[in-house]
């Protein structure tokens, strides 16, 4: 969080966070395409020749109040691919709040539970806990035949009290509904 008085601006830094090609940018374009462009800047993507993220995607809104000021949400992503590693921790650097993007196919259950392990350790390392991060797990291609049911993948990832929703980013299917939980509980723990 970054309160700038002078401009009146209230910074918030929400990290969409997951295992390589679970849809974490796939989200991010689809609110870039979807959002009234007054509320936004053009998304920042830094990938690679193949369309993976290199380093991160950044795209910011402007939305609403809280407490007078003009908040201003700055969504990130990581790159998910297990190379990545010091990425995705330089981007976690002053998050207020993530997004979980699972890849709900069965067979990916051990990349999800790989990189969710991941984070807790990066956070231990700074003294954190995940329960101190407002979070919300978006079980992302619910359209696949063999994608598991949100709370079951919720229950297997042991993240009984995070709130989690199916999605299908493509589609823009649950994209704005994950956007709103998250902003609503970073807000809240501004207030
Ligand atoms: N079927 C299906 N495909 C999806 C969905 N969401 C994303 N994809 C596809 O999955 C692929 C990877 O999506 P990205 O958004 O680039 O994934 P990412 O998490 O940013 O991947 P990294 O940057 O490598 O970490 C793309 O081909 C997307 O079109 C979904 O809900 N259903
Ligand atoms: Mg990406």
């Amino acid at each position: 969080m970054f309160i700038n008085r002078k401009l009146g601006e209230l910074n918030l830094k929400v990290v969409y966070y997951g295992p390589a090609l679970s849809g974490k940018t796939t989200n991010l374009e689809y609110i870039h395409d979807n959002i009234d462009p007054r509320l936004r800047t053009e998304l920042v993507s830094l990938k690679t020749q193949e369309d993976r993220t290199l380093f991160f995607d950044f795209l910011q809104l402007e939305l609403g109040q809280v407490k007078g000021l003009k908040p201003k949400f700055n969504l990130y992503t990581v790159p998910g691919q297990v190379i990545y590693a010091a990425s995705r921790r330089l981007v976690l650097e002053g998050a207020d709040g993530v997004v979980f993007v699972a890849d709900s196919q069965a067979d990916r259950l051990r990349d999800n539970i790989d990189l969710l392990g991941n984070l807790v350790i990066y956070l231990s390392k700074k003294g954190q806990a995940l329960s101190d991060y407002p979070m919300v797990l978006q079980c992302n291609k619910q359209d696949l035949p063999n994608a598991m049911p949100p709370e079951e993948l919720r229950n297997r990832l042991r993240q009984d009290s995070v709130p989690c929703l199916g999605s299908v980013a493509t589609e823009g299917e649950g994209v704005f509904d994950t956007l709103k939980m998250i902003i609503n509980l970073v807000v809240g723990q501004v207030r």
